[in-house]
């Protein structure tokens, strides 16, 4: 092994048990307390154990985490920027003690490791979070998961691997820092210059990672995150196939692709020290830092939580001690007259260049609109349109909102039947009668039932939307805050259209179909909406009626108006 692959700390660690002593941790574990692990701690336990994380031998103790926050060096000074942390209820951490093996398992409780347990302790959570990234602002996707969805004690100690994570996705593309160095060695490849991405990768991306190979004469390795990402990223399923795609672009021979399953925490600087740890770990000797590397977005007041280059700066001031070469990212732009990419410094200001902003991408891709072949590569595109087709082919849901006797399923019914007879998408409509009957029979009309059964029907809508069908809901959704997470919960996966019945109080009453209200009036029905109940009124809904003076025929027809002008259906 050359000189320039020596695993960050001296040594690569292997934290897994040898394969004769698996089979007796696997039947002591079955005595001992066990740990589900969430979808973060799967990740992190998978390259703490295959040595990624090389040189921690497992979640850290209290002393190693105070290092790592306060001046990013582990107990023995290795220069280590991220803390690695097992969190854990109250209550399991009331359950175990220093010197107990607990078990951790993965969601289906297969045993991925045991833990000796030498530190149980209580993070100062908001130092974590000014310390390592900088921020308390929540806006900031690691403090928000620190605040809500860390569990409050910390479990540190060394983790003897009984069975690695298991993926069914992709499985040709994954390695284990052993295997990708074994791989540079039979292949050759002494210098190996790491790109690291969470974003689908077009030829400006290409042109970049070639010309950074280029300049440092090293063989190039398309490491791509695919553990956790931003939320809202292009989901990794479809970025593999992208990067496959690329990939036969490059030149033969010089170029490998490989999948690092980390859970991202956006921390910016610190972060791009860990990515570099990372890749010294995988052999690479190499490491392109671009501008804004793994950036959080904006603040809360809409300024960016780091500067453009905080990270290449961080990187250079502890170049020495990281023993991998920062290759620092230069941002390419198509120079049109010469039919070419080129980094932005060596265009003069008079050139006419041309780039595509992701937000530009994104707008393109749900109006199916052309992106243009300078931009990216057909195959590329073609993938995106798969996963991300135009708004006429998305799924969507219409959810109605208003007072008992508003409108919402007479209007809800009449929608249906005019988007089954255009055709085109399977048509499912969740009445409020009709889901407390079948979906929330036993639920009530507290606030806590309400919420629920909002909440249910949010997820029978989302998984509809996702699968590209359309849902019409027509509950009351008297709360604010509930309609938001429903929203939330399918805006990502389709469209998500909120009509307000806006039918007033008096007309409901008067009309009075099932005679509730006179029952809310007189107090035989107790928490009737509008009578002792709240309706909070959506504030920004995307379209307002009002069934007093509008037949249900031509309110439904205004919807499915609004619905063509949103491009849902042509
Ligand atoms: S909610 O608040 O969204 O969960 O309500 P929803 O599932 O739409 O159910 C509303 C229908 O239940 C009848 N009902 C009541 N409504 C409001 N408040 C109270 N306390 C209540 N008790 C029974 C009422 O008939 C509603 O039907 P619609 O179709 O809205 O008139």
């Amino acid at each position: 092994m050359g000189a320039f692959k020596e695993p960050h700390g001296g040594e690569l660690k292997n934290l897994y048990l040898p394969d004769s002593e698996r089979d007796a941790e696997k039947r002591r574990a079955r005595d001992l307390v066990s740990w589900d692990l969430t979808m973060r701690q799967l990740c992190d336990i998978e390259l703490l154990l295959n040595g990624a994380f090389s040189p921690l031998e497992g979640f850290m103790d209290k002393g190693d985490y105070q290092g790592v926050v306060r001046e990013m060096r582990l107990g023995n000074g290795v220069l280590w920027p991220m803390p690695v942390t097992l969190d854990v209820t109250e209550d399991f951490a009331g359950s175990i003690s220093d010197g107990d093996t607990i078990a951790l398992r993965d969601q289906e409780g297969v045993l991925i490791a045991t833990l000796e347990v030498s530190s149980i302790y209580r993070p100062d959570k908001a130092l974590e979070a000014r310390s390592v990234f900088g921020t308390e602002d929540e806006a900031h996707p690691a403090v928000h998961y620190l605040m809500h969805n860390a569990h409050p004690v910390y479990v540190g100690g060394r983790l003897r691997g009984v069975e690695a994570p298991n993926h069914y996705d992709f499985k040709h593309l994954r390695d284990t820092p052993k295997e990708m160095r074994d791989r540079f060695q039979k292949l050759g490849w002494r210098k190996v210059v790491a790109f690291q991405t969470r974003n689908p990768m077009h030829r400006a991306h290409l042109e970049l990672t070639f010309r950074a190979a280029k300049d440092v004469e090293a063989n190039l390795l398309l490491h791509p995150v695919v553990g956790m990402t931003k939320p809202g990223d292009v989901d990794h399923f479809t970025r593999v196939r992208c990067y496959e795609h690329l990939l036969a672009h490059y030149p033969e021979q010089t170029t490998a692709l490989s999948l690092l399953p980390l859970a991202m925490r956006m921390g910016g600087p610190r972060e791009a020290l860990w990515h570099a740890i990372i890749r010294k770990n995988y052999g690479c000797t190499h490491f392109i830092v671009g501008r804004d590397h793994a950036g959080p977005g904006k603040d809360s007041t809409g300024k960016p939580f780091y500067g453009p280059y905080d990270a290449q700066h961080l990187m250079q001031e502890h170049a020495e001690e990281l023993g991998i070469t920062m290759v620092p990212f230069k941002n390419m732009v198509y120079v049109e007259d010469r039919a070419q990419y080129m980094p932005e410094d060596e265009v003069d200001e008079n050139t006419r260049t041309l780039s595509l902003s992701g937000t530009e991408l994104r707008r393109r891709l749900q109006e199916g609109v052309e992106i243009p072949e300078w931009f990216s590569f057909p195959e590329v595109v073609e993938e995106l349109r798969r996963t991300h087709p135009p708004r006429h082919r998305q799924g969507f849901t219409v959810f109605f909102t208003g007072l008992s006797g508003s409108g919402k399923s007479t209007v809800a019914n009449a929608l249906m039947v005019k988007l089954m007879e255009m055709g085109g998408r399977p048509v499912t409509l969740l009445d409020g009668d009709v889901v407390r009957k079948h979906l929330s029979s036993e639920l009530g009309f507290s606030k806590e039932h309400r919420d629920l059964n909002i909440l249910r029907i949010g997820y029978v809508a989302s998984e509809i939307t996702k699968n590209g069908g359309i849902a019409i809901c027509a509950p009351i959704a008297p709360y604010t805050a509930t309609r938001r997470q429903v929203r939330d919960m399918i805006e990502p996966l389709g469209g998500f259209i909120e009509i307000h019945v806006a039918t007033p109080l008096e007309v409901c009453e008067e009309r009075d179909r099932k005679g509730l209200y006179a029952k809310a009036r007189a107090g035989i029905i107790k928490g009737f909406t509008g009578i002792s109940d709240p309706y909070e009124e959506p504030q920004n809904p995307e379209m307002r009626i009002d069934t007093t003076e509008l037949t249900p025929d031509l309110a439904a027809h205004r919807i499915i108006v609004k619905l063509e002008s949103l491009g849902f259906i042509r």
